[in-house]
């Protein structure tokens, strides 16, 4: 991720998040988490670029143990883990009011930790699935003010992202690439390949807290933001989606869905702050595989959800042709829609316009607020791209760049 030192206004020794070509850090991939490997996680302060290159003060977490060195982080950095794998994580409060650490939805959760101490907590990896984990003192605050981040357990065993799939969940992975309803990729595994997830954490910031936030750390005492006033007068200005908004994300190939037919991905979504959103995809229905960590036993098949403060919900985009692309089914795209394939939607003036292959579908919501930056700049708020790289039968699309 970038970093620069953020001196022009004086706030020396902050580091500097900027939106641009930022990926989720990814502390630790699941082939490099060995049994009783350590994860160390500091608390610190650092400015963090809005969509519209406002500043804004954040609590954030950084990892500068690990290795690589992974700085601060908005959201802080992915962990990985296997189901039942001893675990420890170390959690350092360099900030100037207590903190804590918790995974949601389980029982793992540190004391307080006071500024300048570090606090320990051991345990054993969850069942398979997606979590949250959070600051969760102070409720809404320290989690709002950028203490988060995306903590995704895989399965020791089995083809599906769990560790005990429901019956109807264990048929639909058993389906991919098997049956009709899902047409294999020519180049592809039958199945899902655990590789093909994206997680989409999203978060809300409203900068006036933020700003109460970096006035007390800069007078060297303890935050004064009240979780009251928070929830009362919580006004979101920015949305983002990994710590991106609008263009940044849309364009962000660790936020995009994208495969080609008989490709399926899971996404992994979570909500870290204080809206709901309600999330709509284009192109193909999605199937909601787990709410809240259970693995759901009606498993609905849908184009829109509603997403609550602190859910976490996957979903298996099937990366079925688009059926609303009309024609013989049996045609492959390039030869069915060529032209529109080779269509560029012009741009402004100086711009190279939109090319229409890969072919691009839209994830937006349905709230629209959370579709604009600073009060209506719209739609550089919280938005993401599904793209089709090709056809069925292994030959990729136009302009399809790996
Ligand atoms: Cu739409």
């Amino acid at each position: 991720m970038k970093r620069r030192d953020f001196i022009k206004t004086g706030l020396t020794g902050l580091a500097a998040i900027t939106v641009g070509n930022v990926k989720i850090p990814g502390l630790f991939r699941t082939e490099a988490f060995a049994a009783g490997r350590t994860i160390d996680l500091t608390m610190e302060a650092a400015m963090v670029e809005m969509v519209d290159g406002t500043q804004v003060f954040h609590w954030v977490f950084s990892s500068p143990l690990s290795t690589p060195a992974i700085g601060p982080s908005f959201p802080g950095p992915a962990l990985f883990a296997t189901a039942g794998e001893d675990i420890t994580i170390n959690i350092k409060n360099t900030l100037k009011e207590p903190h804590a650490f918790q995974i949601v939805g389980t029982r793992i959760l540190t004391p307080p930790i006071s500024p300048g101490q570090t606090r320990t907590v051991s345990f054993k990896a969850p069942a398979a699935g997606s979590y949250l984990y959070i600051d969760p003192l102070n409720d809404p605050v320290n989690r709002v003010l950028g203490l988060h981040g995306a903590f995704i357990v895989i399965p020791a065993t089995g083809n599906t992202p769990y560790s005990f799939p429901t019956p109807m969940v264990q048929q639909l992975f058993n389906d991919l690439g098997t049956t009709p309803q899902f047409p294999r990729h020519a180049l592809s595994q039958v199945g899902w390949d655990p590789a093909r997830f994206r997680i989409w954490l999203h978060h809300q910031i409203d900068p006036a807290f933020n700003a109460q936030a970096q006035a007390d750390f800069d007078a060297g005492r303890a935050s004064t933001v009240n979780s009251a006033q928070m929830r009362a007068n919580f006004l979101p200005r920015y949305f983002t989606i990994n710590g991106k908004s609008g263009v940044f994300a849309a364009h962000d190939h660790a936020t995009t869905i994208e495969g080609r037919i008989g490709q399926p991905m899971l996404v992994r979504i979570l909500n870290s702050g204080l809206y709901t959103y309600s999330n709509h995809l284009h192109a193909n229905h999605f199937y909601v595989t787990s709410l809240n960590n259970v693995v759901q036993d009606n498993v609905l098949f849908i184009d829109s959800q509603t997403l609550k403060p602190l859910d976490r919900i996957d979903w298996v985009v099937p990366f079925i042709r688009p059926p609303d692309i009309a024609g013989d089914p049996n045609i492959p795209l390039r030869e069915l829609i060529p032209e529109e394939l080779a269509l560029t939607i012009p741009g402004a003036q100086g711009s190279p316009g939109m090319p229409q292959s890969p072919l691009p579908y839209p994830m937006h919501c349905h709230m629209e607020t959370s579709q604009t930056a600073a009060g209506g700049n719209y739609p550089q708020g919280s938005i993401a791209h599904f793209d089709f790289l090709g056809d069925v039968d292994g030959v990729d699309f136009p302009n399809v760049i790996e």
